[in-house]
């Protein structure tokens, strides 16, 4: 699981990512800061059944902190994009390139209008953000339509005449992108064109395909990041009510102090959480108290930093995805050592079970029998469709 960080350069992308992964990539205040794509270790957070089933967790592939699970999953922050980055302008398409194996994007917009479209500073509101998710969503789109199209005449005279499979040859073109026969087939039929005959495909129509395969394949959140300079408050609600995506506002930068004052034992915050209490007040500058004072109206005014939430939504809300944690003895969810809701996996809302057998072991998926849901002891069929927080025995020949 992949999650790209993308935008204009100096919009906190790499602010972002030191948020939420605890990394110190380089953070600067002018453009192209970042060149080489910084990875790092994020962790969606999730209810742990433990809380509800009042047992002792015991995790090996994840973390419970406080009835809180942490699943990890990986974030990339890569360079920042200028107009013109599909063709090469700026940095070019390595960036684009880093990007291929995301599953979703996170673009980070600086709400405030500090910065112009390569970045640089500007006076705060002069710049607006709407034009940058505007720019993104076209490099984006540009960059896989390159791809697409390439060569379209000789690709189509193949699939047609020796009468081979769009969907199929188009998946072989594109599975270094983590895109799928399922994410194609889903995008043909959404942009209602004709797989049998992608000669008689116009411009426009590979354009409509491959913007519903980009929504499908590499859904994009919109961070508002800066939201604690002036101008944000009002560009962000204006983000809110044009986009049709989904805008998480943010502070990167509040959100990685708070987490490194937590660190240290100097405040006591929840990566998340919509307050912090501070332990030592004697150890901040007068300057630092004031930035924590303006943290915490910012933290009653948006309910949050938007970092840890920006994470959640884009896993659970944009990309569907569930918690399920499979055990193998239902009485004491626990796996063959003896420990009690070891493992959690991400799976799509729905998931029929056979195939979810076949993510912990193929063996699961070839021999299996049946499934059993460790809370009511019933038995499920393989076509069963998987529910948030499922937790699940395989029972298989083998
Ligand atoms: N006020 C404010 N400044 C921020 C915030 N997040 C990042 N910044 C500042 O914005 C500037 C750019 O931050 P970076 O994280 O380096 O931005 P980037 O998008 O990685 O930039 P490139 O690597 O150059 O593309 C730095 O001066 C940060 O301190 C925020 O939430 N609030
Ligand atoms: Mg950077």
């Amino acid at each position: 699981m992949l999650i790209g960080l993308v935008g204009k350069p100096s919009s906190g992308k790499s602010s972002f990512l030191n948020a939420a992964c605890m990394t110190t990539a380089k953070v600067g205040n002018y453009p192209f800061t970042t060149i080489e794509p910084n990875p790092g270790t994020a962790y969606v957070t999730a209810e742990c059944p433990c809380k509800q089933l009042n047992v002792q967790c015991n995790p090996k592939n994840s973390l419970c902190v406080n009835g809180t699970r942490l699943i990890p999953i990986n974030l990339l922050d890569v360079a920042g994009l200028v107009p013109g980055a599909w063709e090469g302008k700026g940095l070019g398409n390595k960036f684009l390139d880093d990007l291929r194996r995301a599953d979703a994007l996170i673009n980070v917009v600086d709400a405030a209008g500090a910065t112009d479209a390569e970045g640089q500073n500007v006076p705060p509101g002069t710049w607006d953000p709407l034009k940058d998710v505007e720019f993104l969503d076209h490099e984006i789109i540009m960059w896989l339509m390159q791809i697409i199209r390439r060569d379209w005449r000789k690709f189509t005279r193949r699939i047609e005449t020796e009468k081979i499979s769009f969907i199929e040859t188009m998946a072989d073109r594109l599975s270094g992108l983590s895109i799928t026969r399922t994410h194609i087939i889903s995008a043909v039929k959404k942009s209602n064109l004709n797989a049998e005959k992608p000669s008689s495909w116009s411009e426009k129509d590979i354009e409509r395909f491959t913007k519903e395969l980009q929504a499908i394949a590499k859904p994009m959140l919109i961070v508002a990041n800066k939201m604690d300079l002036g101008p944000a408050k009002e560009n962000i609600a204006r983000m809110q009510k044009t986009l049709e995506k989904i805008v998480v506002p943010a502070c990167a930068l509040g959100e990685y102090w708070l987490r490194r004052y937590a660190e240290k034992g100097i405040i006591v915050y929840q990566p998340g959480d919509n307050k912090f209490e501070v332990l030592k007040p004697e150890v901040f500058s007068e300057k630092e108290l004031k930035v924590l004072d303006n943290l915490k109206q910012l933290l009653s005014e948006y309910g949050s930093l938007g970092v840890q939430k920006a994470i959640n939504v884009t896993v659970f809300e944009l990309l569907d995805l569930i918690p399920v944690y499979p055990v193998h003895d239902v009485q004491s969810y626990s796996d063959k050592d003896g420990r009690v809701l070891p493992d959690v996996y991400l799976v799509k809302r729905g998931m029929p079970l056979r195939k979810f057998a076949g993510k912990i072991h193929t063996d699961f998926e070839k021999y299996f029998i049946h499934g059993i849901n460790a809370r009511t002891k019933k038995r499920l069929g393989e076509s069963y469709e998987l529910q948030y927080g499922d937790i699940i025995k395989i029972v298989s020949a083998k």
